[in-house]
């Protein structure tokens, strides 16, 4: 399992909105065909496993990282070729959390006198499908928030000059997150600020995120980098019902979407945006802030999971920004609390990851 698991996380960034999803064939103590899940709408790892058997795969033990499938989708059920292989025991991570699925598969593997034991590496198999878990459950995108600061909790200086926190090791750490996930988002502050171009610039013919820019009021400049740059991922803009329709059309006209929502205090409603992102088949976001938009995505309760660089530089100053702003907590009853933390380093810069706690 541990094998197939190693070759699930290979089609990482390929997949989505689908699962990570890896299978071992065993005989007699040995390992005759390996496959995976390589990219969205290929055949699923089963069968590439299946395919892929140097010798009768009669009689023979599958590993798989998920509960193989029983529906009808873009491919047919795995089960039935499983059935049809002689194989005549699955060993299953997790159980398949898709509706369609939801343990059918084990019951008609069962149901064909094949043995099924499931829940070998299961938190394993969980954590590499949170996107997939999330996603496929509540049809809106698994959030990851990232932000990298100073060791006194700055993300710039007070003139807003900040290149750079965090070193060169965490970025390169960046721009593989951005692959891996459907889309970033950021606000119109961030835009302003920076003209951030929110390209992934590591490697060659990697998949460009989908870019979204939350911008209420559309004060986005139409010579903004990310409505000029073709060679990127496609940028929705996301704003409030009764913004400026005209300057709605112009930036229409630069190639990208414009998404209306309705708003709360004037500001866009961020539950309805996650619901609208899943529509788009946006699976899951690096929320890359600034503070304003960070509060607000935390309080509308959408972000899974929290990154945080912590950089070995001070700065001080009770007027540069941070990572968390908004209107902040009256008490500690209102904090939102991290779990299932992890803790790593990228040369000095310590990485902080951990999961929303949902109280
Ligand atoms: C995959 N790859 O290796 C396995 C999957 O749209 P379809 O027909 O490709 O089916 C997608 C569903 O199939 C997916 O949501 C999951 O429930 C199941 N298993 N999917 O993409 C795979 N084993
Ligand atoms: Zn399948």
């Amino acid at each position: 399992m541990h094998r197939a698991l190693e070759l699930a996380s290979k089609g990482i960034g390929r997949t989505n909105p689908n699962p990570l999803v890896g299978a071992v064939i065993v005989k007699d103590d040995k390992v005759i065909a390996e496959g995976y899940h390589e990219f969205f709408g290929g055949p699923h790892a089963e069968i590439n496993a299946l395919r892929n058997a140097t010798e009768s795969v009669k009689g023979a033990t599958m590993y798989v990282t998920l509960e193989p499938c029983s529906h009808y989708g873009k491919t047919p059920p795995c089960v039935d070729a499983i059935i049809e292989s002689g194989i005549k025991e699955v060993v299953v991570a997790m159980t398949d959390p898709n509706p369609l699925v939801a343990g059918r598969g084990i019951r008609n593997l069962e149901n064909n006198e094949i043995a099924v034991w499931t829940g070998l590496l299961e938190d394993e198999a969980k954590e590499l499908n949170e996107v997939f878990i999330k996603y496929i459950t509540t049809k809106t995108p698994y959030v990851v928030m990232k932000t990298a600061m100073t060791l006194d909790g700055k993300i710039a200086c007070k003139t807003g000059e900040s290149k750079w926190i965090s070193n060169e090791k965490s970025r390169e750490y960046v721009h593989i997150l951005r692959s891996r996930l459907t889309g970033i988002m950021v606000g119109i502050g961030t835009v302003l600020k920076d003209d951030p171009s929110l390209t992934c610039r590591i490697g060659e013919g990697l998949r460009q995120p989908r870019r979204i820019i939350v911008d209420s009021t559309l004060k986005i400049p139409l010579e903004s980098k990310v409505l000029r740059d073709d060679h990127a991922g496609e940028t929705i803009i996301a704003t409030a019902e009764g913004a400026d329709v005209l300057k709605a059309e112009k930036i229409k006209y630069s190639g990208a979407k414009v998404i209306y929502l309705p708003s709360k205090d004037g500001r866009v409603d961020l539950n309805k945006l996650m619901e609208s992102l899943g529509e788009e088949e946006i699976d899951s976001i690096l929320l890359e802030g600034g503070g304003e938009l960070n509060y607000s995505a935390l309080k509308a309760g959408i972000v899974d999971k929290v990154v945080t660089f912590i950089a070995p530089k001070i700065l001080g100053g009770k007027d540069a920004p941070t990572p968390v702003e908004g209107e902040g907590s009256c008490s500690m009853r209102e904090r939102i609390e991290l779990g299932k933390i992890k803790v790593s380093t990228f040369g000095d810069d310590v990485m902080i990851e951990g999961e929303v706690k949902r109280c």
